[in-house]
Parts: structure tokens; C-alpha cells; sequence
């Protein structure tokens, strides 16, 4: 057996600092790339009235949103508020957005996932999760909004996820920070014994479209890092890194390298279902949680090179690849192996009552190109050809998962955290495009100040490895998705809801009810007027009493393609956005008395200008 080759923490600190030296690089390649401009310029020019072959969903990391972008122009489409409030949108503003949110204001969006079917992305919703917040969150691919929002409660920042199994059956959500389950205090004297690193199973229910957690696993109180779900033979299993199973409390980047290996956990599912079905876990408010140190069987352990960061399951669904970011060296583990190895229950030992594999009987080749440092995430080809980044040496290494054998290598600009292929994570990627997610664009862009904005570079993989472009992005793509045009059909419009209560399509139905206190507007936007009770003496008014609660319910009558229209009232800090067709309500309490226009915010029309009103708030007295 090779030996562990860690690097210390002294080291690496020189590593990354080199990473910011590497001043040259960008120079040479602006160089090579001017020298072979045409071929390179049309392969990414996607002329006026053609459109994009891919659409790339990349992560906004603590922007809490998630930022589309079509391949290969990079041109960026849109962002769609996941996590955080968006006054461009409305997001965060009105009732249904707002209650979504669940009285947070941001959040810190890592893994994109699309739903699958068969293992393959079948483009119909998108999932995240929330490490600021601890959420999940389901976007619906053909309105691109957010349509679910979840609290997962004992897991602490679900950074793992979401990695969704071949029929998105689950995802699961592992916990980054260890916390006693209720999350209540608890001294972190007491870590090892009290602490917890508990991963949700959550469903999504399409039907109803929402999110669920199934159940709950009380895993030891270790940092649990990225996770990736079986395909074809391996589908029933899911595997994910963990690091700091020192169980240090304290001084993380020291205490939580000190052991030789950390480990990957290797879970079966569909165990873990039966489990529940037979009762075989504890009631934790209102939770299932399995404790695997009673519930033997569905989970074990597989020793792998100190602190490793990502594991990607090849397409075939054969092989789970570990990248250590102390370690040179990236693992290659069968999973046919394992399997025997737990049927022959080839243990060596166990931690916190979870069988530990045997390293040898499981581990099919550490791979070590010369001089790459720092491997992070393995992304896949069509011929299964495996690239991973590697955010030290600042490159893009390519290589066979079945001998070993490096193919190809390219620079990129600078320390690269994700890349992303073509339908990289289903079990038939496409090949030709890549796309590196690097954390430094440094000297890439015109510069901005001291801080710079992250940057994607566009790779054809296709032959030799090349970048071809390169396209700034905001704060900060942890991993993206990128899938097929065509398998995404969005709608035009909203359809009519005629069982929608707020909803209001005609002009003479539009009315300001009054109970009490209570002042519900049914209004409508069109191009170009707001009509609120179209037989007032003046239909774009809303006037009410000083503490009045009130509810503005508006629809956009306007059945035509980007028809959106805004709707901000002056000074009350509200904004929100009705699309063509859809109707949205805004809930507030009318505090300040005085006088405040409304306007339209989103331009409509030639006279968007006119689209205004008044907002009266008689003072109280
Ligand atoms: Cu490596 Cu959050 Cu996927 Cu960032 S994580 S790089
Ligand atoms: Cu409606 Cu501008």
C-alpha cells in the first residue's frame, strides 16, 4: 500500500500564496489566445437570433441566489433569488416570497442540482441548499422562480448537498458544523459526547410541490464536506467526505488536520428507508432519527487521505473518487469492492459504532500527476475520462479513472474550486465543454478595487484542453450545473387561475374591500395604469387609515411575453413584481401617515413613465 503523503499546514500555506503570484500566466495566455483568435472567437460567437446550446446554473454562493448563464457565449441570462431578498425581482417582498424566506434576509447557496430521471437531468426543477441558514430551496425550471423553501432543523449549514439520487427520490443534507440535536446549548466540552453531525433526507413532493424531510441520521459530531449519489449499480448508495474527525472544538485549520485520515461515509438508502418503515428509530421533536450505532447496517466507513474536500461517482456508477486538498493524490474506490467488502464484513474496527472498511480491500489506485497540488472536484466526459481541479497548482488535470494515467493538463486563472461538464453529473455527460469556476480572477478583468469578481473559464474539451473564454461572475460559484437547451421548456405567460381568490382579470372586478382594520385592494396592472377599484373616482388611488394592515393583491392582465410590470410605493420600502399573467400580494402595515406615490418599476411601455398612483394614509386622530 502507497504511504500517505500529507502535506503540513506550513506548506500549503506557501502553496496558496504561490497561487497569487502567478502574475504571468493570464499574460501568456491573452498571448497564445490573440495568435489563434478566429477559430477560438467563433466557436463561443453565437450570432444575433440563434441561441445557446447549454444553459449553465452556477451557484451565487453568499449572494444566497443562483446565476444562469447560457454556454458557450457565457453571456449571463439571469439570476434567480433563491435565499436572499431581490429588489429587481420583488423577491423577499411579497407574501409568498416573503414567507419562503421564513424571516431570513440572505444565504449562502453552494450545489445546484437539477432533478433527475433515470440519472439523467430531466429539466423540470432545480434544488440548493442554504449553508448561511440551513434551508433547502426547489426552483421551478419552467417559471425559473423559487416555489419551495425548507428548514432543515438539526443540521447545521447542509453544505454537502444537493446531490439528488437517480430518480430524485432524495436529497441528502449532511451537516457541515457538528451541533447538539435541538440545537440547544450545550457546553463544547461536552462535543464528543453531545454533539452531533445529523444529515436530513429530504423528499420533494412534485405533486404539491413541496419539500420534506423524511427522516434524519445522528452521525458522529464530525464536519461532513461534499456528497455524491450512486448511479446504475451503485444507485441505491450515496457517499459523502467528512473532515475534523479529530472532533477538535477549537482552531480547525490546526487541530482538525492532525490525524493521518479522515473518512468517507458510504450509506445505503434504501436501508435506511426500510429502517423507518420498521420503526427502528427515535421520535427527536417530531424528526425520525436513526442512530447508527443501534441501527447497524446501512452505514459504514472507508478511510481516505486526510481533510478530503470533493467525491464524485463515475458515470458508469462504478468507481467513487476522493480529492484531498492536504493531499496530492486523488483515490479511486470501487464500489463492487465495497460492496464485498461489507457482505464479508472486512472490517478494520469501528468509530462511533460505524464499521470501518478495510482501506486496501476497498481502494482501486491512488492517482498522482507530478506537480498538481490540491485536488478539489472530478467532473466526467463521455468517454468517462475524468477532470479534476486543482486549486493549489491552479490547473485543470484530465485523466483515466481506469489506469490512473494522466492525459492532459491546462492552467487556469487562478485557483479553480468547481468545474462543471456538460451534463457532467448524469450518467451520460457530453463531453466538449467544461467550464472551471475559479475562486481569483485577480489580473483577468479591468479591475474593480481591491476585490475582483470570481471567474468562469470556458474549456472545449473536445480535443487537446483549451480555454477559450472567460466571463466574470458574482460571488461565488461553488459548483453549477449545466444541461441541454432544449430539455428546459419554460411557459410565456402565467395561465388565467380562475380559482385564485386575489386574482382579478377584469377591470370592472377590481375593488378595495374594508373589515375593520383590515384593507384588501384587488387591483390590476396593465400597460400602462394601475386600476384598483375601477369605479373610484380615481381607480389608481389606495387610500387608507394610519395602522391599517393591508393586503395589495395585484394581477398582470397583460397575456404577452415580458409584459412585467412593478409595483413600489415611495418611501415604504415595498417593491414587488407581478409577470405577465401572474397575480402576487403584498402584505404590510400602513405605519406612516402621509402622502406616497406608487409607480410601476419594471418599464412596460412607452408611457411606463405615466404608470403611477397615490398611496393616501390619513393620520390617525
Ligand atoms: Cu468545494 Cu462549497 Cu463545493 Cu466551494 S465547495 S469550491
Ligand atoms: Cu408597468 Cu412600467
Amino acid at each position: 500500500m502507497k504511504k500517505w503523503i500529507p502535506i503540513a499546514s506550513g506548506l500549503l500555506a506557501g502553496f496558496i500564496a504561490a497561487t497569487i503570484t502567478f502574475a504571468d500566466f493570464s499574460a501568456k495566455t491573452n498571448t497564445e489566445a490573440a495568435s489563434s483568435n478566429k477559430s477560438d472567437a467563433e466557436k463561443v460567437y453565437v450570432p444575433f437570433g440563434q441561441k445557446d446550446d447549454y444553459y449553465l446554473f452556477a451557484s451565487g454562493g453568499h449572494s444566497g441566489q443562483m446565476f444562469i448563464y447560457g454556454v458557450p457565449s457565457m453571456r449571463k441570462i439571469r439570476t434567480i433569488p433563491v435565499f436572499s431578498q431581490d429588489s429587481a425581482t420583488g423577491y423577499g417582498f411579497d407574501e409568498h416570497s416573503k414567507k419562503l424566506m421564513g424571516g431570513y434576509t440572505w444565504g449562502d447557496l453552494h450545489h445546484p442540482a437539477f432533478s433527475e430521471t433515470k440519472g439523467d437531468y430531466d429539466g423540470k426543477w432545480m434544488f440548493a441548499t442554504d449553508v448561511g441558514n440551513s434551508r433547502a430551496a426547489v426552483v421551478d425550471l419552467e417559471t425559473f422562480t423559487t416555489k419551495d423553501i425548507i428548514k432543515v432543523p438539526n443540521t447545521a449549514g447542509p453544505h454537502c448537498a444537493a446531490f439528488v439520487t437517480e430518480n430524485t427520490e432524495y436529497m441528502f443534507l449532511p451537516t457541515r458544523f457538528a451541533v447538539p440535536v435541538g440545537q440547544k446549548y450545550e457546553s463544547l466540552d461536552n462535543y464528543s459526547q453531545n454533539y452531533r453531525g445529523v444529515m436530513s433526507a429530504v423528499t420533494f413532493d412534485e405533486k404539491n410541490v413541496k419539500l420534506n424531510i423524511a427522516y434524519q441520521v445522528a452521525l458522529p459530531p464530525w464536519s461532513y464536506d461534499l456528497s455524491d449519489a450512486g448511479k446504475k449499480g451503485s444507485a441505491d448508495w450515496a457517499v459523502m467526505t467528512t473532515y475534523n474527525t479529530e472532533e477538535a472544538t477549537t482552531t480547525l485549520e490546526v487541530n482538525a488536520s492532525q490525524a493521518d485520515r479522515d473518512y468517507i461515509v458510504l450509506f445505503n438508502w434504501k436501508e435506511l428507508e426500510k429502517m423507518v418503515k420498521e420503526g427502528k428509530y427515535e421520535d427527536v421533536d417530531g424528526q425520525k432519527m436513526i442512530y447508527p450505532e443501534k441501527q447497524k447496517g446501512g452505514i459504514y466507513l472507508v478511510p481516505v487521505a486526510k481533510s478530503p474536500h470533493g467525491v464524485d461517482v463515475t458515470p458508469d456508477g462504478k468507481y467513487f473518487i476522493a480529492s484531498g486538498k492536504l493531499a496530492p493524490a486523488m483515490t479511486v474506490f470501487s464500489f463492487e469492492k465495497a460492496f464485498k467488502a461489507v457482505e464479508n464484513k472486512d472490517f478494520a474496527g469501528e468509530r462511533n459504532g460505524i464499521p470501518i472498511l478495510n482501506y486496501k480491500s476497498v481502494m482501486e489506485r491512488e492517482v498522482n500527476p507530478e506537480n498538481a497540488l490540491g485536488p478539489l472536484h472530478t467532473q466526467f466526459d463521455d468517454k468517462g475520462m475524468a477532470y479534476t481541479t486543482m486549486f493549489i497548482s491552479s490547473e485543470v488535470v484530465k485523466w483515466d479513472p481506469n489506469t490512473g494515467k494522466t492525459l492532459d493538463r491546462v492552467p487556469v486563472q487562478y485557483s479553480p474550486g468547481h468545474s462543471v461538464a456538460a451534463e457532467g453529473d448524469t450518467v451520460s455527460p457530453d463531453g466538449h465543454w467544461l467550464v472551471a469556476l475559479n475562486k481569483i480572477a485577480k489580473d483577468s478583468y479591468l479591475s474593480v478595487g481591491p476585490s475582483h469578481p470570481e471567474s468562469m473559464q470556458l474549456i472545449d474539451i473536445s480535443g487537446k484542453m483549451k480555454v477559450i473564454q472567460s466571463a466574470p461572475v458574482d460571488p461565488e460559484p461553488h459548483y453549477a450545473q449545466m444541461i441541454k437547451a432544449d430539455k428546459i421548456k419554460t411557459i410565456n405567460v402565467y395561465p388565467k387561475d380562475e380559482k385564485n381568490k386575489d386574482a382579478v382579470y377584469k377591470q370592472n372586478d377590481t375593488k378595495i374591500v374594508r373589515k375593520g382594520n383590515e384593507v384588501h385592494v384587488y387591483g390590476i396592472a396593465m400597460r400602462s395604469r394601475f386600476i384598483f377599484d375601477a369605479k373610484a373616482k380615481r381607480p389608481d388611488v389606495i387610500e387608507v387609515n394610519e395602522g391599517d394592515h393591508v393586503f395589495i393583491h395585484l394581477t398582470n392582465i397583460d397575456f404577452d411575453e415580458d409584459i412585467t410590470h412593478g409595483f413600489a410605493i415611495n418611501s415604504y420600502d415595498l417593491n414587488i413584481e407581478v409577470q405577465p399573467g401572474q397575480t402576487n400580494t403584498i402584505e404590510f402595515t400602513a405605519d406612516k401617515a402621509g402622502t406616497f406615490p406608487i409607480y410601476c418599476t419594471n418599464f412596460c411601455s412607452a408611457l411606463h413613465q405615466e404608470m403611477n398612483g397615490y398611496f393616501l394614509v390619513k393620520p390617525k386622530q
